[in-house]
């Protein structure tokens, strides 16, 4: 037995049809997927890799990248996906902490990551977006046989780094039964079957692209045209052939600035479902009046996958994130006592289930802190749930900015600026803006005498930090607005700042 790979993998084995659409409109069918997977999974134990070890992937998004979570999922490993947008300095405590055995990087970060992977006894292969580099070398001329490796339900078969409020970037380490629930969970609550198509322009680095779409989709065994990333020209071009679509809000945004997404591109489609990051209520209704579909919304977590959907058949009901999933409890709680509250209350949203993570990587206290006694895991999303059910997420009590779906911790990027010569400290926040959602900006106050510029923070940082974690704006104050207490006021930085990117 081995979860995931039997169901998600094995029925591939034989399939002619295609599974996956380029986006050339070349096709891959389910056994070459199949083979293909088989062919990694050998190179994978061929560089020494045993079960339950770690494989860490930074690549750009391509079907091999696709066949090398499944032949993790085939050969016991432990599939760690990796931003492609993280520098060489963040990829150095990743490494560092997951202990991967074997790590694939783009060939062009070889150089970088080479010295890196020598000195923590890593082995380093490459791939590339077009299928090129050395894994993709070594599959050509590997056998397709692989004997799938058994697993049990709770075995571990992926780990995903999320940051943290304070410190440094948790792994939560997802087991088989957390993944293969949640899909069948999904599966029964949006309807999929084998006649979908879904249109994929997510990452496959994240939850979202990989646990939501991929692992959906090939459950009910259907097909995926497969786009290297949101490029709004190619997802018109490609939306009339897919039945379905997953996108973060700035998909629909996007989307929506564009007068040739109607009702006539749309009319064919099963549906679309946003998730990530909250999507506007006004957004939802301007999707509808223009295409006359409701956009179906979800709410999840790195820790938990998906949680909660608005219903299939019942209302989408615009600015909520619906109901708990088959088999997923969700309470509210007071943010200091930890007591469950009256129904229609605003605290702490609460989630338990076989969704739920098993804990941080080596993190045991962090684990610790973010369960209850009774097993609820405590997300950090303020909510409420009315009289009939639906949940609606009103805000966050983790300082975190969700800026296009990816999510910034501004302690992070606060640390980073803080350690530049010329800054006395600085305080982060995330400000409404029309494409991303929320952007990150930064307040920052000088030393005395320092001369220092918004243009050279943004060149340190860069070295630093992800692009998409950059403040947008660099503004300098004479001193940050602070409580009694001496706590920096970030409502009054968020208040004065808010119109920023609407002028
Ligand atoms: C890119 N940039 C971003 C950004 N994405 N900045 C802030 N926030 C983002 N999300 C930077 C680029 O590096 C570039 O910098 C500049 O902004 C403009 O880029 P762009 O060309 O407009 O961006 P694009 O490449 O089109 O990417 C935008 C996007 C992408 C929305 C398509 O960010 C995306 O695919 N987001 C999806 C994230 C996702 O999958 N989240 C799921 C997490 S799982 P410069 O300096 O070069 O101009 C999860 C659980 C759950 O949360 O519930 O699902
Ligand atoms: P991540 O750590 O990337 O998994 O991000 C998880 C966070 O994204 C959640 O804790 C929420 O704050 C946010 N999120 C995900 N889906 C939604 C949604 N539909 N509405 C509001 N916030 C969401």
């Amino acid at each position: 037995m081995n979860p995931l790979a039997d169901a998600l993998v094995a029925p591939l084995s034989g399939r002619a049809d295609a599974v996956l659409i380029r986006p050339d409109g070349s096709t891959l069918s389910g056994d070459a997927l199949y083979r293909l997977s088989g062919q990694i999974a050998n190179v994978l134990v061929g560089a020494g890799l045993q079960p339950g070890d770690r494989v860490a992937i930074q690549a750009e998004k391509s079907v091999e990248a696709l066949a090398l979570y499944l032949a993790c999922l085939r050969a016991g490993a432990l599939f760690l996906p990796l931003n492609t947008a993280y520098t060489t300095a963040e990829l150095d405590y990743f490494l560092g902490d997951a202990e991967p055995r074997v790590a694939i990087c783009d060939p062009a970060s070889e150089a970088a990551l080479g010295p890196m992977a020598r000195d923590k006894g890593i082995e380093l292969l490459t791939l590339d977006g077009a299928g090129g580099g050395t894994l993709a070398e070594g599959a050509a001329t590997a056998p397709d046989e692989f004997a799938t490796v058994p697993r049990e339900p709770d075995d571990l078969a992926a780990i995903l780094y999320t940051s943290g409020t304070t410190g440094r970037s948790k792994g939560a380490m997802l087991s088989q039964d957390n993944l293969l629930s949640n899909t069948e969970a999904l599966v029964e609550t949006w309807r999929f079957t084998s006649d979908d198509v879904l249109l994929h322009a997510l990452p496959i680095f994240h939850a979202h692209g990989l646990f939501v779409a991929v692992n959906v989709l090939l459950r009910v065994g259907g097909r995926m045209i497969f786009l290297p990333k949101f490029d709004l020209e190619t997802v018109i071009a490609r939306l009339p052939e897919a039945t379905a679509m997953m996108g973060v809000p700035t998909f629909y945004t996007r989307l929506l600035s564009d007068a040739r997404f109607d009702r006539d591109l749309t009319s064919h489609m099963r549906l679309f479902i946003s998730g990530s990051a909250p999507l506007l209520a006004e957004t939802h209704q301007a999707f509808e009046a223009r295409t006359g579909h409701r956009i179906l919304e979800r709410y999840g977590m790195t820790e938990t996958t998906m949680s909660t959907s608005n219903p299939y058949d019942g209302e989408r009901r615009a600015g909520t994130v619906g109901f708990p999933l088959p088999r997923v409890e969700a309470r509210i709680t007071d943010a200091e006592t930890g007591a469950v509250l009256e129904q229609g209350e605003v605290g702490i949203l609460e989630v338990r289930g076989p969704n739920v993570f098993k804990g941080y990587w080596r993190m045991p206290e962090k684990t610790a802190e973010e369960f209850r006694a009774d097993g609820f895991f405590i997300t950090g999303d303020i909510a409420r749930i009315d009289a009939e059910g639906y949940v609606t997420i009103v805000g966050r009590a983790k300082d975190l900015v969700i800026s296009g779906g990816y999510n910034v911790y501004p302690k992070e990027v606060e640390s980073e600026i803080d350690a530049l010569d010329g800054v006395l400290e600085s305080a982060v926040i995330g400000v409404p803006h029309p494409d991303f959602g929320e952007a990150v900006v930064a307040a920052v106050v000088r030393e005395g005498g320092s001369q220092i510029v918004a243009e050279g923070i943004q060149t340190a940082l860069q070295e630093r930090l992800a692009k998409y974690k950059l403040p947008k704006l660099v503004y300098f104050v004479e001193e940050l607005p602070r409580n009694t207490m001496g706590k920096v006021q970030k409502n009054i930085l968020r208040d004065e700042y808010q119109g920023v990117f609407n002028k």
